[in-house]
């Protein structure tokens, strides 16, 4: 039978996808990132679920699209049946946040499905590479709109144009990832962070995501507008008056909607 390319866990209220094609270092394929998109999809729709955490290997995260699929792929391939990329913008239709944990190699794709989510904590062996210029290839899956926005313009052509290697320190000290941890800790600090977000009300989690997003998509006047209009609308949430009075009480809140 053949080995699923991804593995699902749940630990609380923490759903948990692993890539799973080792002897490839998660190189991603159709199989993959279909089965990535359904179960981010089945995490995001399940209620018992409050946050999403995406990892890999010890060695990788993952080295980027399958090039052995790729290599005699035409043009023809790719556009009519958006071979690889075509389940990319269900990453962004979810709407619980998710984490990325990263040991060993982002590289290529792979350093783009880390872009795609909301919080990239980072193992001290983490590498991040946009390396498709060595192929004659491009970042082909938001890297060259992510990573500006990430890091800046400079720090984005550098990775791009010269294939520059990023360290998990430097990828620290730049913006991309938000926390780095010892390669031992990894899991158990990923998934502690997952659930400290899990516990919290979802309705409020997603109206950040959302209101931090528009920081990427929209101009200042405009995103300002929407969170106010979203600080607004916590007013008509349960859990926002639980928490403020929970506060006031000095007591633990009891969100009703996670
Ligand atoms: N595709 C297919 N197989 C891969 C890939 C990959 N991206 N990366 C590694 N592998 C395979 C190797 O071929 C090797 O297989 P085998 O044992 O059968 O020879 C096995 O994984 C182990 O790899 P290495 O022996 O090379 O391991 P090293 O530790 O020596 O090196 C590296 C690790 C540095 C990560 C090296 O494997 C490497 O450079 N890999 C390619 C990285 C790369 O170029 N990535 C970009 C790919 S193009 C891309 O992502 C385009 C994105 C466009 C959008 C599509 C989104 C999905």
């Amino acid at each position: 039978m053949a080995r699923a390319t991804i593995l699902t866990e749940i630990h609380g209220r923490v759903g948990m996808i692993r890539l799973n094609r080792p002897a490839q270092l998660n190189a991603l394929n159709d199989e993959l990132m279909d089965a990535l998109g359904t179960a981010l999809l089945d995490f995001d729709a399940n209620t018992e679920i409050g946050a999403i955490l995406i990892t890999g290997s010890d060695k990788a995260f993952a080295a980027g699209a399958d090039i052995a699929v790729m290599a005699n792929w035409s043009y023809m391939d790719v556009y009519q049946r958006g071979f690889i990329t075509r389940n990319w913008e269900t990453i962004r239709q979810v709407r619980k946040p998710v984490i990325a944990a990263v040991a060993g190699y982002a590289m290529g794709g792979g350093c783009e499905l880390a872009l795609a989510c909301d919080i990239i904590i980072a193992a001290e062996s983490a590498q991040f590479a946009l390396p498709e210029i060595k192929l004659a290839m491009l970042p082909g899956a938001g890297g060259t709109q992510r990573l500006p926005r990430a890091i800046g313009k400079a720090k984005a052509m550098d990775m791009c144009l010269s294939a520059r290697m990023l360290s998990a320190q430097e990828a620290d000290r730049y913006g991309l990832v938000s926390r780095v941890v010892p390669d031992a800790e990894l899991p158990a600090a990923a998934l502690k962070v997952a659930t400290q977000i899990a516990g919290y009300s979802l309705p409020a989690l997603m109206a950040i995501k959302e209101a931090v997003n528009r920081a990427h998509e929209s101009s200042l006047s405009e995103g300002i507008l929407f969170e106010r209009r979203e600080l607004h609308a916590r007013f008509a949430s349960e859990d926002a008056h639980e928490g403020m009075h929970a506060f006031l009480d000095k007591r633990k809140p009891v969100f009703q909607h996670r």
